[in-house]
């Protein structure tokens, strides 16, 4: 039988699939001897992003450390979701920490393998963004400022989904959540409050802090192998819709965070050392109300009537952002 060489098209695109690439050119998901390190049968909702980004960020960790990874992980979606009493969807050494201390567990893990002498041994954090930003924020803050050597992932669906979506320091201005009703003469969450978390990262001065979104698999792989190749602390903040919280299809997870990368709304980067050193650039920037329009929690900018002003209030975060990082090239 004679072989046909495969064209391109047939290889699929290089954003899923492509086992019918050459080898170096697959992404972890598409290696037939992927971990699964958060396996199938969890009770994640449909479309959610955290499942999502939580099952290739680990996964390209398993595979980046040969497979010598433990993980601690805040309390919240991905924790309950993934461990409901007795069952378990982690294939890895894995460890539930409280609300708050995921950072201070992970440290604590590190260290005591440090003691045994199993340097191989690699340690992630991880949690949402209320145990990032908010509860958490102490903890990892210490555990940046003595460069324990831990990387710590934050799932940013931008409020407490767990608990029935309230609001966190990483919800954004004008959203609508449980805690931030879309009432009164300014309606949602409030502007000029909140903490850009990759920017205190940076501030710390650690070796290496990233952004990813779900919308760009292999960027996110490729940052956390990255991530493994730096001793010391480290940061990657990824961008996870959630259908529920956020009020939309769950079809459009992977849209959405393609469009909030495209608008200029959450800055795709990397840093080291405190230092910007790759942006992911936007070809062509669209206006926030592509982002914003499909989403619920921002119905109340759209009816019963446009509200103008609060959307260029958003649209001028965005444009800020695009200078600041240099987003659009001139
Ligand atoms: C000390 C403490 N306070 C409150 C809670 C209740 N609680 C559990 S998860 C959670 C919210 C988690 O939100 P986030 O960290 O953003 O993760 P998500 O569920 O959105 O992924 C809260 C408030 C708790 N477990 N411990
Ligand atoms: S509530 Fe949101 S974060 Fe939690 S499992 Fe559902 S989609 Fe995922």
């Amino acid at each position: 039988m004679s072989f046909q060489p495969v064209k391109f098209y047939q290889t699929g695109t290089f954003t899923v699939g492509n086992r019918l690439l050459a080898p170096e050119e697959r992404s972890v998901q598409a290696n037939m001897r992927r971990t699964n390190s958060i396996n199938s049968g969890h009770r994640a909702c449909q479309g959610c992003g955290e499942a999502l980004g939580a099952r290739y960020a680990i996964d390209a960790a398993m595979e980046a450390t040969q497979r010598q990874l433990i993980a601690a992980n805040a309390t919240g979606c991905l924790e309950v979701f993934s461990t409901p009493y007795p069952e378990t969807s982690w294939q890895i050494p894995w460890i539930h920490s409280l609300f708050g201390n995921a950072a201070a567990v992970a440290t604590g893990i590190a260290a005591a393998m440090r003691v045994k002498g199993r340097n191989d041994v690699r340690v992630i954090a991880q949690g949402g963004d209320g145990g990032t930003t908010d509860i958490g924020f102490g903890c990892l803050s210490g555990m940046f400022e003595r460069n324990d050597d831990v990387l710590y992932l934050c799932y940013d669906n931008e409020a407490y989904m767990n608990t029935g979506v309230q609001r966190s320091s990483a919800t954004p201005p004008a959203a609508r959540t449980a805690t931030t009703m879309a009432v009164g003469p300014e309606p949602g969450n409030a502007f000029g409050q909140g903490k850009d978390l990759p920017a205190i990262a940076m501030a710390h001065g650690i070796p290496y802090v990233a952004t990813a979104t779900v919308a760009e698999l292999r960027d996110l792989e490729a940052k956390v192998r990255r991530a493994m190749e730096f001793r010391g602390a480290r940061y990657i903040h990824i961008f996870v819709p959630c259908p529920l919280g956020w009020g939309h299809a769950s079809d459009q997870t992977i849209r959405i965070s393609r469009l909030a990368k495209e608008t200029g709304l959450f800055p795709v980067f990397e840093a080291e050392h405190g230092e910007v050193t790759a942006v992911s650039k936007i070809r062509r920037p669209l206006p926030v109300t592509e982002y914003l329009k499909p989403q619920r929690r921002f119905g109340h900018l759209f009816s019963p009537e446009l509200k103008a002003e609060v959307i260029a209030r958003i649209q001028a975060i965005a444009d800020r952002n695009i200078r600041r990082y240099r987003l659009v090239d001139a």
